[in-house]
Protein backbone atom coordinates (compact mmCIF):
# COMPACT_ATOMS: atom_id res chain seq x y z
CA UNK A 1 0.00 0.00 0.00
CA UNK A 2 1.41 3.24 -0.91
CA UNK A 3 0.29 6.25 0.99
CA UNK A 4 -1.81 7.36 -2.03
CA UNK A 5 -3.84 4.49 -1.51
CA UNK A 6 -5.69 3.87 1.34
CA UNK A 7 -7.21 0.52 1.79
CA UNK A 8 -10.94 2.17 1.97
CA UNK A 9 -11.81 1.98 5.79
CA UNK A 10 -15.25 -0.37 5.63
CA UNK A 11 -12.55 -2.99 4.43
CA UNK A 12 -10.62 -2.89 7.70
CA UNK A 13 -11.09 -5.35 10.26
CA UNK A 14 -11.56 -3.10 12.61
CA UNK A 15 -14.22 -1.57 10.55
CA UNK A 16 -16.44 -4.74 10.22
CA UNK A 17 -15.58 -4.78 14.42
CA UNK A 18 -17.12 -1.77 14.71
CA UNK A 19 -19.80 -2.60 12.42
CA UNK A 20 -20.93 -5.84 14.74
CA UNK A 21 -20.30 -4.10 17.96
CA UNK A 22 -22.85 -1.25 16.86
CA UNK A 23 -25.37 -3.95 16.16
CA UNK A 24 -25.42 -4.54 19.91
CA UNK A 25 -24.80 -0.99 20.93
CA UNK A 26 -27.81 0.67 19.25
CA UNK A 27 -30.45 -0.84 21.78
CA UNK A 28 -28.86 0.05 24.93
CA UNK A 29 -29.73 3.41 26.48
CA UNK A 30 -27.60 5.78 28.10
CA UNK A 31 -29.84 5.54 31.27
CA UNK A 32 -28.73 1.98 31.02
CA UNK A 33 -24.91 2.83 30.68
CA UNK A 34 -24.49 5.08 33.60
CA UNK A 35 -27.01 3.08 35.89
CA UNK A 36 -24.54 0.90 37.97
CA UNK A 37 -21.69 2.45 36.68
CA UNK A 38 -20.51 5.59 38.66
CA UNK A 39 -17.15 5.64 37.24
CA UNK A 40 -18.34 6.19 33.70
CA UNK A 41 -17.96 9.86 33.71
CA UNK A 42 -14.42 9.59 35.12
CA UNK A 43 -13.48 7.22 33.24
CA UNK A 44 -14.93 8.80 30.04
CA UNK A 45 -13.33 12.32 30.66
CA UNK A 46 -9.90 13.70 29.16
CA UNK A 47 -7.72 16.49 29.98
CA UNK A 48 -5.05 18.35 27.71
CA UNK A 49 -3.53 21.90 26.72
CA UNK A 50 -6.35 23.56 29.28
CA UNK A 51 -9.27 21.50 27.93
CA UNK A 52 -11.37 18.95 29.44
CA UNK A 53 -13.61 16.88 27.24
CA UNK A 54 -16.25 15.09 29.16
CA UNK A 55 -16.97 12.38 26.22
CA UNK A 56 -19.20 9.93 28.84
CA UNK A 57 -22.87 11.01 27.21
CA UNK A 58 -21.82 8.95 23.58
CA UNK A 59 -23.97 5.71 23.15
CA UNK A 60 -20.18 3.59 23.71
CA UNK A 61 -19.49 1.19 26.01
CA UNK A 62 -15.81 0.05 27.58
CA UNK A 63 -15.28 -1.84 24.35
CA UNK A 64 -16.31 0.79 21.87
CA UNK A 65 -13.20 3.88 22.14
CA UNK A 66 -11.10 0.90 22.38
CA UNK A 67 -12.70 -0.61 18.59
CA UNK A 68 -12.66 3.51 17.70
CA UNK A 69 -8.55 3.40 18.56
CA UNK A 70 -7.97 0.23 16.80
CA UNK A 71 -9.78 1.88 13.45
CA UNK A 72 -7.27 4.43 13.55
CA UNK A 73 -4.59 2.37 13.93
CA UNK A 74 -5.43 0.24 10.65
CA UNK A 75 -6.05 3.11 8.89
CA UNK A 76 -2.30 4.38 9.80
CA UNK A 77 -3.76 7.29 11.24
CA UNK A 78 -0.62 7.97 13.46
CA UNK A 79 1.78 7.56 10.41
CA UNK A 80 -0.03 10.02 8.14
CA UNK A 81 0.18 12.54 11.31
CA UNK A 82 3.46 11.93 11.57
CA UNK A 83 4.02 12.66 7.56
CA UNK A 84 1.95 16.42 7.94
CA UNK A 85 4.76 17.20 10.87
CA UNK A 86 7.28 16.22 8.86
CA UNK A 87 6.48 18.26 6.03
CA UNK A 88 5.87 15.72 3.40
CA UNK A 89 3.49 16.81 0.55
CA UNK A 90 0.03 14.80 2.01
CA UNK A 91 -1.65 17.27 0.14
CA UNK A 92 -1.59 15.02 -2.97
CA UNK A 93 -4.18 16.35 -5.22
CA UNK A 94 -2.21 19.83 -4.95
CA UNK A 95 1.41 18.32 -4.44
CA UNK A 96 1.66 20.16 -1.25
CA UNK A 97 3.12 19.66 2.16
CA UNK A 98 0.46 21.07 4.95
CA UNK A 99 2.25 22.46 8.00
CA UNK A 100 0.61 24.72 9.49
CA UNK A 101 2.12 23.05 13.06
CA UNK A 102 5.19 24.70 11.93
CA UNK A 103 3.40 28.26 12.20
CA UNK A 104 3.12 27.85 16.05
CA UNK A 105 5.88 26.04 16.41
CA UNK A 106 8.39 27.90 19.48
CA UNK A 107 11.45 29.77 18.49
CA UNK A 108 14.19 27.57 18.16
CA UNK A 109 12.63 24.50 17.59
CA UNK A 110 13.09 23.00 13.94
CA UNK A 111 10.51 21.76 11.10
CA UNK A 112 12.15 20.46 7.86
CA UNK A 113 10.74 21.33 4.55
CA UNK A 114 12.85 19.97 1.30
CA UNK A 115 15.76 19.99 3.54
CA UNK A 116 15.27 23.85 5.15
CA UNK A 117 13.93 24.55 8.62
CA UNK A 118 10.88 26.87 8.16
CA UNK A 119 10.19 27.72 11.59
CA UNK A 120 12.95 30.99 11.56
CA UNK A 121 11.23 32.17 8.36
CA UNK A 122 7.47 31.55 10.33
CA UNK A 123 9.62 34.18 13.44
CA UNK A 124 10.47 36.25 10.97
CA UNK A 125 7.28 37.26 9.81
CA UNK A 126 5.92 36.92 13.19
CA UNK A 127 7.92 39.73 14.38
CA UNK A 128 7.75 41.95 11.32
CA UNK A 129 3.88 41.78 12.08
CA UNK A 130 4.68 42.32 15.75
CA UNK A 131 6.80 45.11 15.08
CA UNK A 132 4.02 46.47 12.40
CA UNK A 133 1.27 46.05 15.59
CA UNK A 134 3.22 48.03 18.19
CA UNK A 135 3.36 51.12 15.75
CA UNK A 136 -0.22 50.75 14.83
CA UNK A 137 -1.12 49.79 18.42
CA UNK A 138 0.68 52.91 19.87
CA UNK A 139 -0.14 55.66 17.58
CA UNK A 140 3.31 56.18 15.89
CA UNK A 141 2.24 54.91 12.18
CA UNK A 142 -0.15 57.62 10.96
CA UNK A 143 -2.06 57.73 7.96
CA UNK A 144 -1.65 60.10 5.09
CA UNK A 145 -3.14 62.54 7.12
CA UNK A 146 -1.18 62.49 10.53
CA UNK A 147 -3.23 60.68 12.14
CA UNK A 148 -3.17 57.32 14.12
CA UNK A 149 -5.41 54.31 12.71
CA UNK A 150 -8.53 54.34 14.94
CA UNK A 151 -10.16 51.20 12.82
CA UNK A 152 -9.40 48.22 10.65
CA UNK A 153 -10.42 46.36 8.05
CA UNK A 154 -10.05 43.04 6.90
CA UNK A 155 -10.77 42.73 3.15
CA UNK A 156 -10.30 38.77 2.69
CA UNK A 157 -12.58 35.78 2.31
CA UNK A 158 -12.87 32.11 3.44
CA UNK A 159 -9.96 30.98 5.30
CA UNK A 160 -8.29 34.63 4.44
CA UNK A 161 -11.68 35.65 6.54
CA UNK A 162 -13.41 33.56 9.17
CA UNK A 163 -10.18 32.69 11.43
CA UNK A 164 -9.47 36.46 12.24
CA UNK A 165 -13.17 37.48 12.05
CA UNK A 166 -14.09 34.47 14.47
CA UNK A 167 -10.89 35.01 16.73
CA UNK A 168 -10.54 38.62 16.68
CA UNK A 169 -14.64 38.26 18.51
CA UNK A 170 -13.70 35.61 20.62
CA UNK A 171 -11.02 37.71 22.22
CA UNK A 172 -12.60 41.06 21.91
CA UNK A 173 -12.12 41.15 25.86
CA UNK A 174 -8.21 40.94 25.40
CA UNK A 175 -8.28 43.73 22.46
CA UNK A 176 -8.29 46.61 24.98
CA UNK A 177 -5.52 49.49 23.33
CA UNK A 178 -5.72 47.94 19.87
CA UNK A 179 -7.99 49.50 16.96
CA UNK A 180 -11.17 48.56 16.64
CA UNK A 181 -11.81 45.89 13.38
CA UNK A 182 -14.18 45.30 11.26
CA UNK A 183 -14.49 42.74 8.49
CA UNK A 184 -15.50 43.05 4.72
CA UNK A 185 -15.60 39.52 2.61
CA UNK A 186 -18.79 39.23 0.70
CA UNK A 187 -18.68 40.63 -2.76
CA UNK A 188 -22.60 42.18 -2.05
CA UNK A 189 -21.63 45.61 -2.21
CA UNK A 190 -23.61 46.19 1.16
CA UNK A 191 -21.33 44.63 2.78
CA UNK A 192 -18.43 47.18 2.17
CA UNK A 193 -20.94 49.85 2.30
CA UNK A 194 -22.06 48.92 5.55
CA UNK A 195 -18.59 48.04 7.43
CA UNK A 196 -17.30 51.61 6.21
CA UNK A 197 -19.97 53.80 6.50
CA UNK A 198 -19.54 55.36 9.64
CA UNK A 199 -15.68 54.68 9.27
CA UNK A 200 -13.35 58.40 8.61
CA UNK A 201 -11.19 57.39 5.80
CA UNK A 202 -7.85 59.13 7.44
CA UNK A 203 -8.01 56.88 10.74
CA UNK A 204 -8.91 53.68 8.83
CA UNK A 205 -6.34 50.82 7.80
CA UNK A 206 -7.08 48.40 5.21
CA UNK A 207 -5.51 44.90 5.72
CA UNK A 208 -6.45 42.96 1.89
CA UNK A 209 -5.37 39.67 2.82
CA UNK A 210 -5.75 37.00 -0.01
CA UNK A 211 -3.35 34.09 -0.19
CA UNK A 212 -3.67 34.15 -3.98
CA UNK A 213 -4.30 38.19 -4.12
CA UNK A 214 -6.36 36.87 -7.33
CA UNK A 215 -9.76 36.30 -5.74
CA UNK A 216 -12.85 37.71 -7.06
CA UNK A 217 -14.55 39.02 -3.74
CA UNK A 218 -11.40 40.41 -2.14
CA UNK A 219 -10.13 42.25 -5.07
CA UNK A 220 -12.99 43.90 -5.96
CA UNK A 221 -13.78 44.83 -2.18
CA UNK A 222 -10.27 46.11 -2.41
CA UNK A 223 -10.24 48.43 -5.42
CA UNK A 224 -13.80 49.77 -3.98
CA UNK A 225 -11.62 50.42 -0.49
CA UNK A 226 -9.05 52.23 -2.89
CA UNK A 227 -11.36 54.46 -4.63
CA UNK A 228 -12.82 55.33 -1.27
CA UNK A 229 -9.58 56.23 0.50
CA UNK A 230 -8.43 57.83 -2.22
CA UNK A 231 -11.97 60.19 -2.85
CA UNK A 232 -11.80 61.18 0.39
CA UNK A 233 -8.34 62.05 0.80
CA UNK A 234 -7.90 63.28 -2.02
CA UNK A 235 -4.14 61.63 -3.02
CA UNK A 236 -3.02 58.08 -4.62
CA UNK A 237 -0.30 58.50 -2.38
CA UNK A 238 -2.74 57.92 0.47
CA UNK A 239 -2.77 54.18 -0.19
CA UNK A 240 0.61 53.62 0.70
CA UNK A 241 -0.46 54.70 4.48
CA UNK A 242 -3.39 53.11 4.65
CA UNK A 243 -3.00 49.42 2.67
CA UNK A 244 -1.07 46.59 3.90
CA UNK A 245 -1.33 42.79 2.36
CA UNK A 246 -0.97 40.01 3.44
CA UNK A 247 -0.34 37.31 0.85
CA UNK A 248 1.85 34.74 -0.83
CA UNK A 249 1.93 36.71 -4.00
CA UNK A 250 4.07 39.51 -3.60
CA UNK A 251 3.60 40.39 -7.85
CA UNK A 252 -0.20 40.42 -7.84
CA UNK A 253 0.33 42.80 -4.37
CA UNK A 254 2.70 44.94 -5.94
CA UNK A 255 0.43 45.05 -9.30
CA UNK A 256 -2.59 46.14 -6.87
CA UNK A 257 -0.12 49.26 -5.92
CA UNK A 258 0.54 48.28 -2.14
CA UNK A 259 4.18 48.67 -1.74
CA UNK A 260 5.72 45.06 -1.06
CA UNK A 261 7.58 46.77 1.95
CA UNK A 262 3.59 46.62 3.73
CA UNK A 263 3.01 42.98 2.91
CA UNK A 264 3.28 40.41 5.32
CA UNK A 265 3.59 36.73 3.72
CA UNK A 266 3.00 32.98 4.28
CA UNK A 267 3.65 30.23 2.06
CA UNK A 268 1.76 27.56 -0.36
CA UNK A 269 2.19 24.65 2.87
CA UNK A 270 -0.59 26.72 4.56
CA UNK A 271 -3.81 26.25 3.75
CA UNK A 272 -6.47 29.34 3.80
CA UNK A 273 -8.49 27.44 6.51
CA UNK A 274 -5.85 26.61 8.45
CA UNK A 275 -4.18 30.30 8.18
CA UNK A 276 -5.20 31.85 11.23
CA UNK A 277 -1.80 31.61 13.20
CA UNK A 278 -0.04 32.72 9.56
CA UNK A 279 -0.06 36.64 8.82
CA UNK A 280 -3.38 35.95 7.70
CA UNK A 281 -3.89 36.68 10.98
CA UNK A 282 -2.71 40.14 11.19
CA UNK A 283 -5.87 42.09 12.15
CA UNK A 284 -5.87 39.90 15.06
CA UNK A 285 -2.62 40.71 16.49
CA UNK A 286 -3.47 44.48 15.28
CA UNK A 287 -6.38 44.22 18.03
CA UNK A 288 -5.14 41.99 20.43
CA UNK A 289 -1.44 42.81 21.01
CA UNK A 290 1.70 40.45 19.61
CA UNK A 291 1.90 39.02 23.51
CA UNK A 292 -1.86 37.93 23.30
CA UNK A 293 -1.14 36.83 20.22
CA UNK A 294 1.69 34.28 20.55
CA UNK A 295 -0.10 33.34 23.63
CA UNK A 296 -2.90 31.88 21.31
CA UNK A 297 -0.06 30.63 19.21
CA UNK A 298 1.41 28.86 22.50
CA UNK A 299 -2.03 27.19 22.77
CA UNK A 300 -2.71 25.65 19.69
CA UNK A 301 1.17 24.13 19.90
CA UNK A 302 0.27 22.97 23.31
CA UNK A 303 -2.38 20.86 21.29
CA UNK A 304 -0.30 20.22 18.24
CA UNK A 305 2.38 18.42 21.34
CA UNK A 306 -0.34 16.74 22.81
CA UNK A 307 -1.81 15.47 19.74
CA UNK A 308 1.63 14.35 18.11
CA UNK A 309 2.27 12.99 21.89
CA UNK A 310 -0.69 11.22 23.82
CA UNK A 311 -1.66 7.97 23.02
CA UNK A 312 -4.86 7.47 20.66
CA UNK A 313 -7.31 6.50 23.69
CA UNK A 314 -6.28 9.71 25.65
CA UNK A 315 -5.56 11.95 22.79
CA UNK A 316 -8.66 14.28 22.76
CA UNK A 317 -8.49 15.62 19.23
CA UNK A 318 -8.26 11.53 18.13
CA UNK A 319 -10.99 10.70 20.74
CA UNK A 320 -13.11 13.60 19.36
CA UNK A 321 -12.50 12.64 15.39
CA UNK A 322 -13.23 8.65 16.31
CA UNK A 323 -16.51 9.96 18.05
CA UNK A 324 -18.02 11.43 15.43
CA UNK A 325 -17.22 8.60 13.11
CA UNK A 326 -19.11 6.20 15.35
CA UNK A 327 -21.88 8.83 15.15
CA UNK A 328 -22.03 9.14 11.92
CA UNK A 329 -21.14 5.96 9.82
CA UNK A 330 -22.36 3.56 12.87
CA UNK A 331 -24.74 4.98 14.23
CA UNK A 332 -26.27 7.28 11.34
CA UNK A 333 -25.92 10.77 12.42
CA UNK A 334 -25.60 13.11 8.94
CA UNK A 335 -24.93 16.51 10.63
CA UNK A 336 -23.32 17.33 14.29
CA UNK A 337 -24.05 20.73 16.09
CA UNK A 338 -21.68 22.87 17.85
CA UNK A 339 -22.99 24.62 20.62
CA UNK A 340 -20.75 27.81 22.31
CA UNK A 341 -22.26 28.57 25.91
CA UNK A 342 -20.32 31.83 25.54
CA UNK A 343 -21.39 34.85 23.40
CA UNK A 344 -17.61 35.53 22.11
CA UNK A 345 -17.49 31.62 20.78
CA UNK A 346 -20.92 33.08 18.14
CA UNK A 347 -18.78 32.74 15.14
CA UNK A 348 -16.69 29.44 16.09
CA UNK A 349 -19.66 27.53 14.08
CA UNK A 350 -19.31 29.21 10.88
CA UNK A 351 -15.26 28.80 11.45
CA UNK A 352 -15.72 25.25 11.99
CA UNK A 353 -17.97 25.09 9.05
CA UNK A 354 -15.19 25.81 6.94
CA UNK A 355 -12.79 23.91 9.00
CA UNK A 356 -14.47 20.68 8.45
CA UNK A 357 -17.04 20.71 5.59
CA UNK A 358 -14.33 22.37 3.15
CA UNK A 359 -11.57 19.89 4.36
CA UNK A 360 -13.74 16.54 4.59
CA UNK A 361 -16.83 17.38 2.44
CA UNK A 362 -14.85 14.90 -0.10
CA UNK A 363 -16.62 11.71 -2.06
CA UNK A 364 -13.22 10.24 -3.51
CA UNK A 365 -10.22 9.03 -1.71
CA UNK A 366 -6.78 10.12 -2.16
CA UNK A 367 -6.48 7.64 -5.20
CA UNK A 368 -9.68 9.04 -6.72
CA UNK A 369 -11.56 5.97 -6.23
CA UNK A 370 -15.15 6.90 -5.08
CA UNK A 371 -15.45 6.71 -1.18
CA UNK A 372 -17.35 3.24 0.21
CA UNK A 373 -18.42 5.46 3.43
CA UNK A 374 -19.93 8.44 3.94
CA UNK A 375 -17.48 11.33 5.06
CA UNK A 376 -18.05 14.82 6.85
CA UNK A 377 -21.32 15.70 8.39
CA UNK A 378 -23.24 18.87 7.68
CA UNK A 379 -21.79 20.99 10.72
CA UNK A 380 -23.65 23.52 12.19
CA UNK A 381 -24.24 25.42 15.01
CA UNK A 382 -24.87 28.87 17.11
CA UNK A 383 -24.57 29.90 20.68
CA UNK A 384 -26.22 28.58 23.63
CA UNK A 385 -28.84 29.36 25.28
CA UNK A 386 -30.61 31.44 22.05
CA UNK A 387 -30.10 27.67 20.02
CA UNK A 388 -32.37 26.51 22.86
CA UNK A 389 -35.55 28.59 22.20
CA UNK A 390 -34.87 27.90 18.32
CA UNK A 391 -33.48 24.50 16.73
CA UNK A 392 -33.29 22.39 20.33
CA UNK A 393 -36.57 21.15 19.85
CA UNK A 394 -35.56 19.01 16.90
CA UNK A 395 -32.48 17.75 18.91
CA UNK A 396 -34.77 16.63 22.06
CA UNK A 397 -37.64 14.87 19.77
CA UNK A 398 -37.20 15.37 16.24
CA UNK A 399 -36.48 12.15 13.99
CA UNK A 400 -32.80 12.62 13.48
CA UNK A 401 -29.75 12.34 15.07
CA UNK A 402 -27.46 14.99 15.80
CA UNK A 403 -24.74 14.73 18.04
CA UNK A 404 -23.68 17.43 19.48
CA UNK A 405 -20.25 19.68 20.93
CA UNK A 406 -21.14 21.79 23.83
CA UNK A 407 -18.43 24.46 24.61
CA UNK A 408 -18.49 25.96 27.64
CA UNK A 409 -16.54 28.29 30.42
CA UNK A 410 -16.03 27.49 34.07
CA UNK A 411 -15.42 31.24 34.68
CA UNK A 412 -17.04 34.43 32.61
CA UNK A 413 -14.84 37.58 31.98
CA UNK A 414 -17.98 39.20 32.52
CA UNK A 415 -19.25 38.40 35.85
CA UNK A 416 -23.18 39.98 36.43
CA UNK A 417 -24.56 38.97 38.62
CA UNK A 418 -25.90 35.07 38.21
CA UNK A 419 -25.73 35.36 34.69
CA UNK A 420 -23.40 33.08 34.18
CA UNK A 421 -24.56 30.35 36.32
CA UNK A 422 -26.91 30.40 34.63
CA UNK A 423 -25.64 29.84 31.30
CA UNK A 424 -23.46 26.90 32.71
CA UNK A 425 -26.66 25.15 34.34
CA UNK A 426 -28.12 25.49 31.04
CA UNK A 427 -25.23 23.76 28.95
CA UNK A 428 -25.47 21.20 31.93
CA UNK A 429 -28.79 20.26 32.00
CA UNK A 430 -28.95 20.26 28.04
CA UNK A 431 -26.84 17.61 27.85
CA UNK A 432 -28.48 15.62 30.47
CA UNK A 433 -31.44 15.82 28.93
CA UNK A 434 -30.44 15.08 25.56
CA UNK A 435 -28.44 11.86 27.44
CA UNK A 436 -31.47 10.96 29.41
CA UNK A 437 -34.33 12.37 28.16
CA UNK A 438 -38.02 11.90 30.13
CA UNK A 439 -39.69 8.70 29.49
CA UNK A 440 -43.29 8.58 29.13
CA UNK A 441 -43.75 6.49 32.38
CA UNK A 442 -42.45 9.34 34.18
CA UNK A 443 -44.60 11.85 32.12
CA UNK A 444 -47.49 10.12 33.03
CA UNK A 445 -46.60 9.64 36.59
CA UNK A 446 -46.75 13.69 36.34
CA UNK A 447 -50.71 13.60 35.55
CA UNK A 448 -50.48 14.27 32.35
CA UNK A 449 -53.28 13.18 30.08
CA UNK A 450 -52.83 9.81 28.33
CA UNK A 451 -52.80 11.86 24.73
CA UNK A 452 -50.33 14.13 25.69
CA UNK A 453 -47.84 11.38 27.18
CA UNK A 454 -46.71 10.85 23.51
CA UNK A 455 -45.73 14.69 23.07
CA UNK A 456 -44.36 15.43 26.43
CA UNK A 457 -42.03 12.79 26.80
CA UNK A 458 -38.22 12.68 25.04
CA UNK A 459 -36.34 9.53 24.39
CA UNK A 460 -33.02 10.54 25.34
CA UNK A 461 -29.99 8.79 24.34
CA UNK A 462 -28.87 11.53 22.33
CA UNK A 463 -24.93 12.22 21.93
CA UNK A 464 -23.15 14.95 22.99
CA UNK A 465 -19.06 15.76 23.83
CA UNK A 466 -18.97 18.49 26.61
CA UNK A 467 -15.44 20.62 25.95
CA UNK A 468 -15.09 22.90 28.79
CA UNK A 469 -11.58 25.16 29.86
CA UNK A 470 -11.64 27.58 32.78
CA UNK A 471 -11.72 30.79 31.09
CA UNK A 472 -11.73 31.81 27.73
CA UNK A 473 -7.97 33.21 26.89
CA UNK A 474 -6.07 33.53 24.10
CA UNK A 475 -4.19 30.60 25.51
CA UNK A 476 -7.67 28.26 25.36
CA UNK A 477 -8.83 29.29 21.67
CA UNK A 478 -5.47 28.13 20.33
CA UNK A 479 -5.78 24.64 21.48
CA UNK A 480 -9.29 24.68 20.92
CA UNK A 481 -8.91 25.57 17.63
CA UNK A 482 -5.87 23.12 17.53
CA UNK A 483 -8.73 20.56 18.89
CA UNK A 484 -10.68 20.66 16.22
CA UNK A 485 -7.96 20.97 13.31
CA UNK A 486 -6.39 17.78 14.40
CA UNK A 487 -9.93 16.36 14.72
CA UNK A 488 -10.36 16.71 10.91
CA UNK A 489 -7.28 15.57 10.38
CA UNK A 490 -7.93 12.24 12.05
CA UNK A 491 -11.04 11.80 10.50
CA UNK A 492 -9.75 12.62 6.76
CA UNK A 493 -7.28 9.96 7.37
CA UNK A 494 -9.68 7.59 8.11
CA UNK A 495 -11.83 8.04 5.79
CA UNK A 496 -8.87 7.93 3.17
CA UNK A 497 -9.29 11.75 1.65
CA UNK A 498 -7.50 14.77 1.00
CA UNK A 499 -8.85 17.01 4.19
CA UNK A 500 -6.51 19.76 2.12
CA UNK A 501 -7.92 20.56 -1.20
CA UNK A 502 -10.98 22.30 -1.65
CA UNK A 503 -11.61 21.90 -5.43
CA UNK A 504 -15.27 22.09 -5.15
CA UNK A 505 -15.64 25.11 -4.78
CA UNK A 506 -13.65 25.94 -8.32
CA UNK A 507 -16.47 25.04 -9.95
CA UNK A 508 -19.17 27.30 -9.70
CA UNK A 509 -16.14 29.94 -9.18
CA UNK A 510 -15.53 29.63 -13.43
CA UNK A 511 -19.43 29.60 -14.07
CA UNK A 512 -19.82 33.25 -12.39
CA UNK A 513 -17.17 34.53 -13.96
CA UNK A 514 -18.79 33.42 -17.15
CA UNK A 515 -22.39 34.33 -15.63
CA UNK A 516 -20.67 37.48 -14.82
CA UNK A 517 -19.85 38.39 -18.59
CA UNK A 518 -23.04 37.71 -20.01
CA UNK A 519 -25.35 39.54 -17.12
CA UNK A 520 -22.69 42.57 -18.50
CA UNK A 521 -22.61 42.44 -21.98
CA UNK A 522 -24.11 45.25 -24.30
CA UNK A 523 -25.67 43.36 -26.78
CA UNK A 524 -27.75 40.68 -25.49
CA UNK A 525 -25.60 37.51 -25.57
CA UNK A 526 -26.20 34.12 -26.89
CA UNK A 527 -26.90 32.27 -24.09
CA UNK A 528 -26.35 28.32 -23.91
CA UNK A 529 -27.10 27.54 -20.64
CA UNK A 530 -30.25 25.26 -19.69
CA UNK A 531 -33.53 26.94 -19.57
CA UNK A 532 -33.33 27.75 -16.18
CA UNK A 533 -30.38 29.54 -16.07
CA UNK A 534 -30.53 31.47 -19.16
CA UNK A 535 -34.02 32.82 -17.43
CA UNK A 536 -32.23 34.18 -14.74
CA UNK A 537 -29.91 36.06 -16.65
CA UNK A 538 -32.51 37.60 -18.96
CA UNK A 539 -34.22 38.37 -16.01
CA UNK A 540 -31.48 40.22 -14.64
CA UNK A 541 -30.69 42.15 -17.66
CA UNK A 542 -34.26 43.49 -17.95
CA UNK A 543 -34.50 44.78 -14.27
CA UNK A 544 -31.04 46.52 -15.86
CA UNK A 545 -32.76 47.88 -18.90
CA UNK A 546 -35.90 49.27 -17.35
CA UNK A 547 -34.03 50.60 -14.26
CA UNK A 548 -31.42 52.44 -15.96
C1 LIG B 1 -9.57 27.72 2.31
C2 LIG B 1 -9.92 27.96 0.94
C3 LIG B 1 -10.63 29.26 0.64
C4 LIG B 1 -9.70 30.47 0.52
C5 LIG B 1 -10.46 31.63 -0.07
C6 LIG B 1 -9.66 32.89 -0.17
O1 LIG B 1 -8.98 26.76 2.72
O2 LIG B 1 -8.81 27.77 0.15
O3 LIG B 1 -11.64 29.55 1.57
O4 LIG B 1 -9.17 30.79 1.78
O5 LIG B 1 -10.95 31.27 -1.35
O6 LIG B 1 -8.53 32.68 -0.94
P1 LIG B 1 -7.38 33.75 -0.99
O7 LIG B 1 -6.81 33.86 0.37
O8 LIG B 1 -6.40 33.23 -2.00
O9 LIG B 1 -8.02 35.04 -1.41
Amino acid sequence: MTSNEPVPPRRLPAWRALEDHARSVVHRTMRELFAGDPGRAERLTFEAAGLVLDASKNRVTDETIPLLCELARQADVRERAEAMFRGERINVTENRPVLHVALRAPRGSSILLDGADVVPDVHAVLDRMAAFSERVRSGEWIGHTGRPVHTVVNIGIGGSDLGPRMAARALTAYADGGPATRFVSNVDPTAFVEATRDLDPAETLFVVCSKSFTTLETLTNARTARGWLVGALGDDAAVARHFVAVSTNAEGVAEFGIDVGNMFGFWDWVGGRYSLASAVGLILMLAIGPARFREMLDGMHAMDDHFRAAPLERNLPALLALLGIWNANFLGAASHAVLPYDEYLALFPAYLQQLDMESNGKRVDLSGRPVETDTGPIVWGQPGTDGQHAFFQLLHQGTRLVPCDFLGFLETLNPVGNHHALLYSNLVAQTEALAFGKPAEEVAAEGVPPELVPHKSFPGNRPSNTILADRLTPWTLGALIGLYEHKVFVQGAVWGIDSFDQWGVELGKTLAARVASELDAPDEPVLRHDSSTNALIRRWRETRRRTR
